[in-house]
């Protein structure tokens, strides 16, 4: 049972920080269960949770290989790339590269999308000031995202972990009230990365739940 299983375990729900984690072992083919939390019930304050994802948030893994237990998605997405050694550069420039626009996406995208979501998407109305804010943000950031793949396929020039931690958070363009073809290489590269069996399977996790397409 549990002694003979070597692979991951992973604790996820089906949100842009989660579906990374799950797109990264498809892409991986590492095997892997899934343990959904459901964090609209509140799964992700048991203590037997909070015990290795002391934050109380999705994404956390087990791996039963090594043992090692972790939070944070960028963490864990970095962990798996280092354990592989695939979709992350060896130390050099482009391993570098790669840190500055993980960081960007742990630092910008995800919190500040993730404020889009809370107050355009799931609280409109209540607070203006929020939602202006937020939004500009918003669509700063796709700006941002936008010139620089202006002369690239991908945000670090090869397909990486840096693609698989901002694209779930592009995949919300319709929670964020966000128009993808205001940004005409954001959607080409949302959908090249839309159309990998890796991804589409990872999305998936644990709800099967269809990849917004844009127009
Ligand atoms: N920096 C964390 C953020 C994780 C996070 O915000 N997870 C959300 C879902 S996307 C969550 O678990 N929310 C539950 C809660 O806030 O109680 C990461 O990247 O893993």
């Amino acid at each position: 049972m549990d002694g003979e299983f070597t692979g991951i375990d992973l604790f996820t729900w089906a949100t842009p920080n989660g579906r990374k984690v799950s797109i990264m072992l498809e892409e991986l083919e590492l095997p892997y269960r899934v343990y959904p939390i459901d964090i609209t019930k509140g799964d992700q304050l048991n203590p037997d949770f909070v015990a290795f994802s002391p934050n109380n948030k999705i994404p956390a893994i087990i791996d039963h290989d090594t043992g090692l237990k972790m939070m944070e998605s960028g963490a864990i997405l970095m962990y798996l790339a280092h354990k592989t050694g695939k979709l992350m550069a060896s130390v050099g420039e482009d391993f570098w590269r790669q840190m500055e626009w993980l960081m960007f996406q742990m630092g910008h995208i995800g919190p500040m999308l993730g404020q889009t979501h809370h107050f355009i998407k799931f609280n409109p109305g209540k607070a203006p000031y929020a939602e202006e804010r937020y939004s500009k943000e918003n669509a700063r950031l796709y700006q941002v995202l936008e010139n620089r793949l202006q002369d690239k396929e991908y945000i670090v020039d090869e397909y990486s972990i840096v693609d698989i931690a901002t694209w779930p958070w592009i995949s919300r363009y319709e929670f964020q009230k966000m128009d993808l073809n205001n940004y005409p290489r954001l959607k080409r590269w949302y959908l090249k990365i839309a159309d990998r069996p890796a991804v589409r399977k990872g999305y998936a996790v644990p709800q099967d739940i269809p990849i917004p397409t844009p127009d």
